[in-house]
């Protein structure tokens, strides 16, 4: 056994002798005390916690630091970040770096009476100071599969240093078979966590759900520039529920909240969602939320509800949802715009899976629709999806990239603990043993046996469909000034005065700017690829048209500034540098012990 050696926080000194190496699932199995109880979603005999209300409570997130290979399950190639981790990471200096808090804890302590901190992205001395400062009764780890070492490193941790705290884990690690023998918990709880802690509390599992008042991003930076955070500026994140009932197969968030035909929502109707939104707005001072549900357009009375209640209060907001392609066309491009869509994640998959959520969708054509509407656009498409050969895989990614969407997600088909996928391969035989949790994230290789892709050319062909996007459809960046500019052509004389304002602002905003980086980007790809660096100057041509003389000035004066911040950041990319989210700590319903 190897050994993790001294961890020194503040003056004390422990022990950890967790390390073996290979954090695979059966050495776990020998060490840990099998005492946690496991909670299925929506379980109703959960015991309620002696202090009730009354009981101190921290919710943790894991720590930290994340983009870096250590022996706790952090990697360097899956950051804690969405864009740079499975979305633009071929796109060096022009990839789009931010953080997104961890919004499932906020969600739980915003709706729970009990004195409450919430902890996020803490370091391990972090989360060992903030154990020690404080009695906590309840200590909370919210985490996912692959970070399942670093939740069992918080436990021996709280074991050794909060003994009399309960511990409960949560979140999708809890899908893990057996996760009850791998980490030392008291309760595990699988799916939805508000009604859980409350249940847990004594409180009401069913009472309404308040809203957090959650900005969407952090720490944004793009062509080696930190984004200034205005009040107001960064969309508000707005989780009207969680699941999907697609069901498909190879679904994670759809098979932990119930499966096919099961979802569970926070807010019911189109008038709930519209009286966040608005409260969102007073407290955040935003316009554009971000809306975390996995299937927004799904439910279309409650949609068209809420365009009701815009249109009559006269909102010109803005939404970016995530939809499928069945779900876009039960919409016209008109409703769309009306309510606000702006930014839109579909998945493509593929056209040859069968998935019933694309049936009849031409998505190359409803793509370039969407995008002439100014809806920006970001594809989804599995790499290793049951029908791929080594043959075959070239052509598919071709067909990804000939979207033209203004991102573009790849990831590897992966059979994840919890899903139908998951069941059919472990019955089949075909779940590779040895794969470390740490390493099933969808962004490296696979972790079951393909019946014609070997797992080595699985990443091989993976980072191949990044950079293939890249080469031939040039950065995101490029690709969103471009949606934005038709957008603003097709609706600035548009007799609806919300959807013209909401147009205007944006292109009034960013016009300036985009000019500018597209200045700057422009001539970094003149040595990397003429043609983009053709097509991006045409695009700059064009704003240049729809702009005002300050507009039309900037480039000249931003432009270079951007060119050298650009190139200062590739340099840096080159150099390994990564970047962490900051750790952060917000205290509820608080009084001194
Ligand atoms: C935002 C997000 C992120 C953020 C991370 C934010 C953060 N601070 O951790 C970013 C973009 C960085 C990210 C990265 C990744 N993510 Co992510 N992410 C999401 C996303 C889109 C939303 C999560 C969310 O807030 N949902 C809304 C809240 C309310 O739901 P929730 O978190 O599930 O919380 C509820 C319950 O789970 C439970 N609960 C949660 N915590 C706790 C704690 C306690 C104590 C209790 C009792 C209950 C409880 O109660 C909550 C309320 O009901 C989900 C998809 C989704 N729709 O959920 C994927 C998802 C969580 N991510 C996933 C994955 C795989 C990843 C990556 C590995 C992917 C990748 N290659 O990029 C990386 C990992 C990075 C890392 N190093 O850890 C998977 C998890 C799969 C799994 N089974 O583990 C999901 C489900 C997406 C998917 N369908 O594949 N992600
Ligand atoms: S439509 Fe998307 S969110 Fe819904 S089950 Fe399918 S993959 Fe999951």
């Amino acid at each position: 056994m190897c050994y993790l050696p001294f961890v020194t926080f503040e003056s004390q000194v422990w022990d950890y002798d967790s390390c073996n190496g290979k954090w695979g699932e059966t050495e776990w199995y020998e060490d840990v005390d099998v005492s946690a109880r496991l909670y299925e979603s929506g379980s109703v005999d959960v015991e309620r916690h002696p202090k009730g209300t009354r009981a101190r409570i921290l919710l943790t997130s894991v720590f930290g630091p994340y983009a870096q290979d250590d022996e706790f399950g952090s990697r360097s190639i899956n950051p804690m970040e969405l864009y740079h981790n499975q979305v633009t990471r071929a796109q060096g200096s022009f990839s789009l770096r931010m953080f997104h808090r961890s919004w499932g804890i906020m969600m739980i302590q915003a709706n729970i009476s009990a004195p409450c901190t919430v902890l996020d992205f803490p370091t391990r001395k972090d989360f060992a100071r903030e154990l020690k400062a404080h009695e906590y009764d309840i200590v909370g780890i919210s985490s996912i599969i692959v970070n399942v070492a670093k939740v069992r490193e918080m436990c021996r941790m709280i074991r050794q240093l909060s003994p009399n705290s309960k511990i409960v884990v949560g979140g999708h690690v809890a899908a893990i078979p057996a996760a009850e023998k791998m980490i030392d918990a008291d309760f595990i709880v699988r799916g939805e966590g508000v009604s859980w802690m409350r249940r847990y509390l004594g409180e009401d599992p069913n009472a309404p759900i308040q809203h957090p008042p959650i900005v969407s991003g952090m720490n944004t930076r793009i062509m080696g520039i930190r984004l200034p955070e205005r009040k107001g500026a960064t969309a508000a994140t707005i989780i009207p529920s969680v699941g999907c009932p697609m069901g498909c197969n190879f679904c994670t968030t759809s098979a932990f909240f119930g499966g096919k035909g099961k979802f569970v929502n926070f807010y019911e109707s189109g008038d709930e969602l519209f009286d966040v939104m608005q409260q969102m707005e007073d407290q955040l001072k935003v316009h554009s939320f971000f809306v975390m549900d996995e299937n927004f357009l799904l439910h279309r009375e409650r949609a068209m509800r809420l365009l009701d209640r815009m249109k009559a209060a006269q909102k010109s907001w803005t939404m970016s949802v995530f939809a499928s392609a069945n779900a876009i066309r039960k919409y016209t491009m008109q409703e769309l715009v009306e309510l606000g869509v702006s930014w839109l994640w579909m998945g493509l998959e593929s056209p040859r899976a069968g998935y019933s959520k694309l049936s009849g969708s031409d998505t190359r054509q409803l793509t370039r629709e969407l995008r002439e509407h100014g809806i920006r656009v970001q594809g989804s498409t599995i790499i290793g999806l049951e029908h791929h050969t080594p043959e075959n895989i070239v052509s598919e990614i071709e067909h990804a990239v000939s979207h033209d969407t203004d991102f573009h997600q790849f990831m590897l088909y992966t059979p994840v603990p919890g899903t139908r996928l998951y069941q059919q391969m472990s019955d089949e035989g075909r779940m590779l043993s040895d794969v470390d949790f740490a390493d099933v994230h969808g962004q490296f290789k696979f972790n079951f046996k393909h019946a014609a892709i070997s797992r080595e050319d699985s990443k091989r062909f993976l980072d191949w469909a990044f950079w293939r996007d890249f080469q031939v459809n040039g950065p995101s960046l490029y690709r969103i000034s471009r949606t934005l500019l038709a957008g603003w052509r097709r609706y600035k004389d548009w007799p609806d005065a919300r959807v013209r304002l909401r147009f205007a602002n944006e292109m009034h905003r960013l016009n300036g700017i985009y000019s500018s980086a597209l200045w700057a980007m422009e001539r970094q790809f003149r040595k990397v690829d003429g043609k983009v660096s053709d097509r991006i100057r045409q695009l700059r041509k064009e704003f240049r048209q729809e702009s005002g003389v300050a507009s039309r000035m900037m480039p000249a004066v931003l432009g270079p500034v951007l060119l050298w911040t650009t190139r200062r950041e590739d340099k840096r990319l080159a150099r390994g540098k990564t970047y962490e989210p900051p750790t952060i700590l917000e205290r509820k319903n608080w009084a001194p012990a």
